[in-house]
């Protein structure tokens, strides 16, 4: 039995020290105990007030093997007692050693090493450093500038915000984001794309918009491009077809690095390891997080290719190559909850499960066509998101009525701006999938 004393029936709540991140402090806070979460198990939470939710984003798209798994569980405990913490400079643990091998067997064929940090925004950080620091390496110091897209996350970090393209996040911190950064378009176009199944066929030319980005601050100028193959936090924005293939060749044809962002796409949300299989398209760097410890400790890193490795192995051996790191870079308690998440991944067959679960996601979303409100829906791989149309007057209240009556429906759906995302559990039954469709039917229509 579990122990449901403490968690489920917590003393009087006092809200006020904690400043919630991208959250809406005051609202919450005037009525928080719905939205406090006191356990998990499996595809479910138990909310302080005793409702039970299913995880219909997998946490924030980070824990689709479910919670409380037994064998990542089992290795952290028995990582913590082994080897707590082990210093991150000058030093390494076996565990970090042997997961690099593991992340560059995973990655598609032609990456070499990988750098660890903690999170997402550190590998989005990190990677944008080793770009500007591999071309001056070269001897090509004047490549510094950096290309995101618009629409984009990457993270909170100064790099990550830069070349990210979603307003909000930038605008408070303008006098802090990176001169010399420029950004792609991103590639929505409702009218063109419109409730298209996986990739849509419209789009491939906008990767051309690098040329002319190129036209502007010549190549000589330029280090890296970082997109995400799959816009997740934007609302699921899928490449189109041929799109990071075009992207990829034009970086090669002027030396420019490709960094593919996939801290949601990587480890089988795409129904493939990381997102640049399922397109078919090698990046320089991939950037990696959430998913790699299931979301049970923190961790996050860039992939690299050799080549990139390599230019910074010069000079003295007994010269620090690269002046960055993390007191937490290859954690070993976090280490060995990414061992545990990969063995699991490979026993539970995860990534073929999700590629099973993605026609019976896209068929339910597709169904939400005609609903009240209801503006697109956009679904790949095991992940899809349904966009309303904004109360007048009133941004992002639809969708957070939707996602308070999910709720009460006994659905945990992530809400931001008009959108409506969801990322199943990779070990979703088909019936929790088609349940999770029928309860958003059912708050759509509620909001209307
Ligand atoms: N890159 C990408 C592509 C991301 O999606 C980050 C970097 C940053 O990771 P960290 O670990 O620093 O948060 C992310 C994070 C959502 C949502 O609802 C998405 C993220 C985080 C929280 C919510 O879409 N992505």
């Amino acid at each position: 039995m579990k122990n449901e004393t403490s968690a489920l029936s917590p003393p009087a709540l006092r809200t006020g020290a904690y400043w919630m991140p991208f959250t809406h402090n005051r609202y919450l806070k005037a009525n928080p105990r719905s939205r406090i979460l006191a356990r998990a198990e499996g595809a479910y939470y138990t909310t302080a007030e005793g409702a039970r939710l299913f995880d219909c984003l997998s946490g924030l798209w980070c824990c689709p093997l479910g919670h409380a798994h037994p064998k990542i569980a089992e290795a952290v405990a028995s990582q913590v007692k082994e080897l707590d913490y082990s210093p991150a400079f000058q030093m390494g643990h076996p565990k970090i050693f042997s997961l690099a091998e593991r992340l560059v067997e995973l990655a598609p064929p032609g990456m070499g090493q990988v750098f660890f940090g903690n999170s997402g925004s550190e590998a989005v950080d990190t990677a944008l450093k080793i770009a500007v620091a591999y071309h001056r390496a070269k001897g090509e110091a004047s490549r510094t500038r950096l290309i995101g897209r618009e629409r984009g996350y990457h993270g909170v970090g100064l790099g990550g915000i830069s070349v990210g393209g979603m307003a909000p996040n930038r605008k408070m911190f303008a006098p802090l984001l990176l001169a010399g950064v420029d950004h792609l378009p991103h590639t929505y176009n409702a009218a063109e794309m419109g409730f298209s199944r996986g990739q849509p066929q419209w789009g491939a030319h906008l990767a051309g918009e690098l040329e002319r980005l190129v036209a502007l601050h010549d190549a000589s100028t330029i280090a890296a491009v970082i997109v995400e193959p799959m816009q997740g936090s934007a609302g699921v924005l899928v490449p189109p077809l041929g799109y990071l293939e075009r992207l990829r060749a034009i970086c090669d044809k002027y030396g420019i690095l490709l960094v593919f962002d996939e801290v949601i796409t990587g480890f089988g949300r795409l129904g493939e390891p990381f997102g640049a299989q399922r397109f078919g398209v090698t990046p320089d760097m991939i950037c990696f997080a959430k998913i790699v410890t299931n979301g049970v400790i923190p961790m996050g890193g860039v992939i690299v290719k050799p080549a990139i490795y390599d230019a910074f192995m010069t000079g003295p051996d007994t010269a620090v190559e690269l002046f960055h790191g993390y007191t937490y870079s290859g954690h070993p308690v976090a280490a060995a909850a990414a061992h545990a998440t990969l063995d699991a991944l490979k026993e539970e067959d995860a990534f073929k499960r999700a590629r099973e679960l993605e026609p019976v996601l896209e068929r339910g979303m597709h169904s939400l066509k005609g609903e009240p409100a209801v503006a697109d829906i956009r679904n790949i791989g095991l992940a899809a998101a349904v966009e309303l149309e904004a109360i007048a007057g009133r941004p992002g209240v639809r969708a957070l009525k939707v996602f308070e009556r999910g709720m009460e429906e006994g659905m945990l759906f992530r809400f931001t701006g008009e959108t409506i995302a969801v990322a199943p559990p990779y070990i979703s039954t088909e019936a929790e999938i088609e349940t999770m469709i029928e309860r958003l039917r059912v708050s759509i229509r509620a909001a209307a």
